[in-house]
């Protein structure tokens, strides 16, 4: 069975699996949902029903991560696996503390007592901080790594709330970084546009 992967284009946890099926050069069925109508189909196999969700023939992920170890475990071809304990804690920080952060910044509208000065000071903490790992050409040395492609998507999302600004900042190495993601190859084909899927349609391979 091709594995089926529930998927929404703009959400980074989303994207950070596709952008490990690509690494991978693996395939899978995917199917764009609407969280705002998820099908029926999805919340059957995940209690949760959030995206990614990835549908094998013996197991479901409906964790990013636990899906691009899965993946990457099948195949890893740029050794991206090879990662260090630094790595696993500043993914643990990005799925935690800065994506609350990035989350309370971006909608702050939507919450109660949001000081943008406090949520400013945590995200500037932890992307100095990449921009200090990010002497060499990516967070953990020279090659890419699971790193990488678990945090620029958030990273993105963080920059492009306020673009101008996030550029202006002292960050030269976040930012080349951030740049030559967002032109890279596997960037646009992992932001591919696909139809709403809907029950019966032919499947649309990624
Ligand atoms: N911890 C999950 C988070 C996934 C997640 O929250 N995805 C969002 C979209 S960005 C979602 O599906 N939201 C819909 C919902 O929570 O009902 C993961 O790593 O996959």
């Amino acid at each position: 069975m091709t594995p089926i992967l529930y998927s929404f284009r703009r959400c980074p946890y989303a994207m950070r699996a596709r952008l490990a099926l690509l690494s991978a050069n693996l395939s899978v069925e995917i199917r764009e949902i609407s969280l705002k109508n998820k099908p029926l189909e999805l919340k059957v196999i995940s209690k949760k029903a959030t995206v990614p969700c990835l549908q094998t023939e013996k197991k479901i992920f409906a964790e990013s991560l636990e899906i691009m170890y899965w993946v990457l475990g099948k195949s890893d071809q740029e050794q991206l696996l090879d990662i260090s304990l630094k790595g696993i804690n500043l993914i643990k920080y990005n799925d935690g503390p800065f994506k609350t952060c990035l989350d309370r910044t971006k909608y702050h509208a939507h919450y109660d007592n949001v000081e943008l000065a406090v949520e400013h000071k945590i995200a500037k903490e932890f992307l100095s901080q990449l921009n200090e790992e990010l002497r060499t050409e990516f967070i953990l040395g020279e090659k890419r790594t699971l790193v990488d492609l678990a945090l620029l998507p958030f990273i993105r999302q963080y920059a492009f709330i306020d673009k101008r600004w996030f550029d202006a900042q002292n960050w030269s190495n976040l930012n080349r970084w951030l740049n030559s993601f967002l032109r890279s190859k596997s960037f646009a084909i992992s932001q591919r546009k696909y139809p709403i899927w809907n029950p019966g349609d032919k499947p649309t391979i990624f």
